[in-house]
Order: structure tokens, then C-alpha cells, then sequence
């Protein structure tokens, strides 16, 4: 039977950079999951009958959400919920899943890269029928409704077997628990050249991929060691759990380490890589070689047509503002568009929607393409492992030969977590004020050629989001960028990108701590961080 009961709303579910993200006990409040799953339908119209995806990370929390989720979707008249078997789709394989079954959109629960458990943190993000995160102004009247949210609708029968596949029915609603790698797999086959793969892998090709016991496990081994031939125990912590072994699923050098000490080790693999909570975010690191994000967007869209998939060539690249320039000098060589977007996927969507751009990427460990309307982790892995299947070359001279042909990009970013809202507001306000006499000063041996707070328009809909980021970038070409962090859920996170570009025929071997050196210690200074957040040093350096 479908109910209808009353609540009353509460103040705090803002989505932000990708979703609503809190402590795992603010979701476990009465009537909160089940709030901002109404004001997502009462956001939406036309669904009635039609199709909805639901899958998660796996993550604590995430069998009851999607239980709720699903009478909830009853309750509003949805015709049918294609949900992952255990609960599981990682987040690429739900966008594709939507895609590919025409469904309406999908409710993807996530917290991605942060911690799970009980005290770790959860979230909800909805993705449209393009298979991408809704828009800013979903979200926005998402938002709204949660503020204003009465009543939602519910049927209460009882829970659904996730573990077990095939159809069965939630008061009228038909519920399909499908496979959640198979879809995926089929993807993943016609992009990429499996038997070239393969053949390399047979030739003693090695490889040591981390999933971070998140939800990339059942794929990675799958695809990795079932599919192409990679040995067992090629995906190291390759079951998902609830708390991700009480690990951060980050892919990062901090909290990946033990694969980044292997990759340097001389035992180390032919190339190690790992993805995230959510299977969305990539790290690859060759043998002695970390390849940053921002490089490898610009060395697979500078070798994507070794694969199947990307054959034709790319129409355009899109990389978010904060992502290094690397990827512009492969669009300027090969004299096709480049955009620059706001942090987050959701801005990718409409490009890719509108065929003009095919490749994306962040700075944080985001690769992707249009073959979904999400960063793909495995995405990237497959076709970095496709291009060494064709060029026959290890990762570093992959990478050498790149800056020899379009330069090199020095980049890192510094996290300062969890500092203090005030300090951190305060810190991004001082900057704002400062912007309009910031052009033509010097600061050290750098001259500030312009500075901004980054404003995007939306090339496809004409849609503006403004206040994306301080900007400041010098004549010689280095840049720092400062933003704060909209995935957190504790406190602030200020996050510093700092880069130095060299031309082709400059110092292309340095140490990137040495390269940056002045920028780091004027991205301390200009910003007075110490001065505002009590830190001398960041937390994490990527
Ligand atoms: C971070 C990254 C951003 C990424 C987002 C979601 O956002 O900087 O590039 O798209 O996480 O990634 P923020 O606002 O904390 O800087 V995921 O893998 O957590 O969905
Ligand atoms: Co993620």
C-alpha cells in the first residue's frame, strides 16, 4: 500500500560539488533519506511508468537508502527500478546502465572518496536520462524543495532481496536486481582492443591494480584478471566493504601509498593503477613514473585513437579550471576545441551531450569520456593499458616522449582539511578583495598577469556559475588557483592548485617539488594561509 506522511524539512541538504554528502548518523535521522528522495521526484515531471536505476558504492548505509529509495519511487508511480545486485553499481556503470536502458535517471548513493562506516559519511546524488549528474538547476530546485517538503509517498511492503537477481514487484512497481558488471563489460569491449590487450598480457605484461576494497572489485577482476589474462592477485583488496577496511578509498599518493612504494620498488609491475570508493576517479603510476591527472587527460587524449573506440580522432577536450593546461597544448596541436569547467562532472554533460567535446578530465583523479556522462576509473585504465598494447612502450617513456612533443606541465595540489569555515571564508573573501589591484603586482620574481574569480557560461544552454574559484596566473605562465572544497563533511577544506608550464624544449626532468618551489611557498603567502587557517603545511599533497 502506498502512504502518504508528513514531515517536516530540514535545513542542511545542500548537494554539493556531486551530491548531497554528510556523516553517515545525519542520514540515519528519521525521515531524512526518505526527505531528499521526495524533493528529488517533486523536482522532476514526466516520469510517471517510466524506468529508474538505483546502485550504490556499497558503502555502510547503503542497503538501507536504496530500500527506501525504491518504495519511495512506488509511492511517486515509477514503473519500474533497475537495481545492482547487493545494492553495488559503481558510478560509471550506473550511468551507463541508465544509457543503455532508456531508463528515466537514476539515484546513485555515494560518498565517493571519503570514508565509509558508521562514522564515515554517505550521500545521494540523481543523474538525468543523459546518464550525468542533474544540472545546477536540478539541483538548486532539489534543494529548494527539501526546504519546503511537506509529505512523501511511500509504499510499505515489505524489503527487497537485492542479492538475488531477476524481476519481482514493490506494490505495482516492477524491480529488476540486475548483474552490475555485465552491461559495463560490453562497453568496455567495444571501446577498447580486448585481444591486443590480451596478446601483451600474454608476453609477460604486468600489472597491480588497488580497489581500494570499494566497488571497483567485482569489475577490476572481472575485466582485469577474468577477461584480459592478468593473474590472480593482479587486483589487490578486490571485495567491497561496507567500510572500505576502514581505509579512505581515495586514489591518491597519500592514501594509496602501498601501491605507489610497489611502483617504485624494484619489483614494481609494468604499471600499478587504483580507483576510488565509487569507481570513478583513476591513478596510474608506470614503473618509477606517477603519472599526475592532469597528465594523463593529456596523454590519453593525445593517444586515444590507438583505441577502437576513439578511432575517428577526439572532437574536442574539456577539463575542469583547476586541471593543469597539459590537455590544451594536445587540443592546440591537434586543432580541436578545449573547454574549461567549473569543478565537478556536471558541467561536462551538456559538452558531451552536444558532441563537442569527447574526452574530459580532473585534476582529481577524474578521466572520462562520452561513452558515459560520468569519470570512469576502469575507463581509464583500459585505455591506458590499450595504448601500451599498441605503442609497445613503457609508461615513462610514454610520458618523456609527451612533454618532449607538447611540453610539460608541473602540477601538484595542496589540500589544507578541515580547517576552521571562518578562517577559510575569510581567507577566499581577502582574496576576492584583493583581485582588482592583483593585476601588474609582483610578488618574488613572478608578475601577475591576470586574476579572476572564475565564472563559467555554459556554451550549450547559456547557463552561468559564477564564484568557481580564485584565479591568479603569472606572466611566465605559472598559476595558482584557490578553491574550497564542496565534497566535505566536516569543517572546510581549502584546496591549492598550484602549476609551472615548460615548453617542449625546457627542463622537462625536474623534480615536480623543485619545479614549483616559488609557487608553493607565494601560494602560502599571497593567500596569508597560515594567517587564516593556523596551517603551515597542507594535509595532503597530490
Ligand atoms: C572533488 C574534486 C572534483 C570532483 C569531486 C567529486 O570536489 O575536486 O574534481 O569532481 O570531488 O569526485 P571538491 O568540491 O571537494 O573539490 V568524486 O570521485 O568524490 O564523486
Ligand atoms: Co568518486
Amino acid at each position: 500500500m502506498i502512504k502518504t506522511v508528513a514531515t517536516t524539512p530540514f535545513q542542511d541538504q545542500k548537494p554539493g560539488t556531486s551530491g548531497l554528502r554528510k556523516k553517515v548518523p545525519v542520514f540515519q535521522q528519521a525521515n531524512y533519506v526518505e526527505n531528499f528522495v521526495q524533493s528529488i521526484f517533486d523536482s522532476l515531471e514526466g516520469f510517471q511508468g517510466k524506468t529508474l536505476v538505483i546502485g550504490g558504492d556499497g558503502r555502510f548505509y547503503n542497503r538501507e537508502a536504496i530500500q527506501v529509495a525504491m518504495k519511495i519511487a512506488a509511492g511517486n508511480g515509477f514503473g519500474r527500478v533497475l537495481v545492482g545486485q547487493g545494492g553495488i553499481l559503481s558510478t560509471p556503470a550506473a550511468s551507463n546502465v541508465i544509457r543503455k536502458r532508456g531508463a528515466f535517471g537514476g539515484i546513485i548513493l555515494s560518498a565517493s572518496h571519503n570514508p565509509g562506516g558508521p562514522d564515515g559519511d554517505f550521500g545521494i546524488k540523481y543523474n538525468a536520462s543523459n546518464g550525468g549528474p542533474a544540472p545546477e538547476k536540478i539541483t538548486d530546485a532539489i534543494f529548494a524543495r527539501t526546504r519546503a517538503i511537506s509529505a512523501y509517498k511511500i509504499s510499505d511492503a515489505p524489503d527487497i532481496d537485492l542479492d538475488c537477481l531477476g524481476a519481482t514487484t514493490l506494490d505495482g512497481m516492477s524491480v529488476e536486481v540486475i548483474d552490475p558488471v555485465e552491461d559495463y563489460l560490453a562497453l568496455m569491449r567495444e571501446l577498447f582492443d580486448f585481444g591486443a590487450i590480451r596478446s601483451m598480457v600474454a608476453g609477460g605484461f604486468t600489472m597491480t591494480f588497488d580497489a581500494m576494497s570499494a566497488v571497483t572489485g567485482p569489475y577490476a577482476t572481472k575485466i582485469l584478471e577474468g577477461e584480459l589474462g592478468f593473474k590472480p592477485g593482479s587486483v589487490i583488496n578486490g571485495i567491497p566493504k561496507p567500510d572500505f577496511g576502514g581505509h579512505h578509498p581515495d586514489p591518491n599518493l597519500v592514501h594509496a601509498k602501498e601501491i605507489y612504494d610497489l611502483a617504485m620498488s624494484d619489483h614494481a609491475p609494468d604499471i600499478c593503477a587504483a580507483s576510488d570508493g565509487d569507481g570513478d576517479r583513476n591513478l596510474i603510476i608506470g614503473r618509477g613514473i606517477f603519472v599526475t591527472p592532469s597528465d594523463s587527460l593529456a596523454a590519453l587524449a593525445a593517444n586515444a585513437h590507438l583505441a577502437p573506440g576513439y578511432a575517428k580522432g577526439l572532437a574536442g577536450i574539456a577539463r575542469s579550471m583547476p586541471t593543469s593546461a597539459a590537455a590544451d597544448q594536445v587540443a592546440k596541436k591537434k586543432g580541436i576545441g578545449i573547454y574549461e569547467t567549473p569543478t565537478g562532472w556536471k558541467f561536462f554533460g551538456n559538452l558531451l551531450d552536444a558532441g563537442l567535446a569527447t574526452i574530459c578530465g580532473e585534476e582529481s583523479a577524474g578521466t572520462g569520456s562520452n561513452h558515459v556522462r560520468e569519470k570512469d576509473g576502469l575507463w581509464a585504465v583500459l585505455l591506458w593499458l590499450n595504448i601500451l598494447a599498441v605503442r609497445r612502450e613503457s609508461v615513462k617513456a610514454i610520458m618523456e616522449d609527451h612533454w618532449r612533443t607538447y611540453g610539460r606541465n608541473y602540477y601538484a595540489r595542496h589540500d589544507y582539511e578541515e580547517v576552521a569555515s571562518e578562517g577559510a571564508n575569510a581567507l577566499v573573501q581577502a582574496l576576492r578583495d584583493a583581485l582588482p589591484t592583483m593585476q601588474g603586482q609582483r610578488f618574488g620574481a613572478l608578475d601577475v598577469a591576470s586574476a579572476d574569480d572564475f565564472a563559467y557560461h555554459d556554451p550549450v544552454d547559456g547557463s552561468d556559475s559564477a564564484h568557481q574559484g580564485i584565479r591568479i596566473l603569472f606572466t611566465d605562465g605559472a598559476r595558482i588557483v584557490y578553491r574550497l572544497s564542496g565534497t566535505g563533511t566536516a569543517g572546510a577544506t581549502l584546496r591549492v592548485y598550484i602549476e609551472r608550464a615548460e615548453p617542449e624544449t625546457g627542463r622537462l626532468d625536474l623534480e615536480t617539488g623543485d619545479a614549483l618551489k616559488d609557487v608553493i611557498d607565494l601560494s602560502r603567502s599571497i593567500a596569508k594561509i597560515e594567517h587564516y587557517t593556523g596551517r603551515r603545511e597542507p594535509s595532503v599533497i597530490t
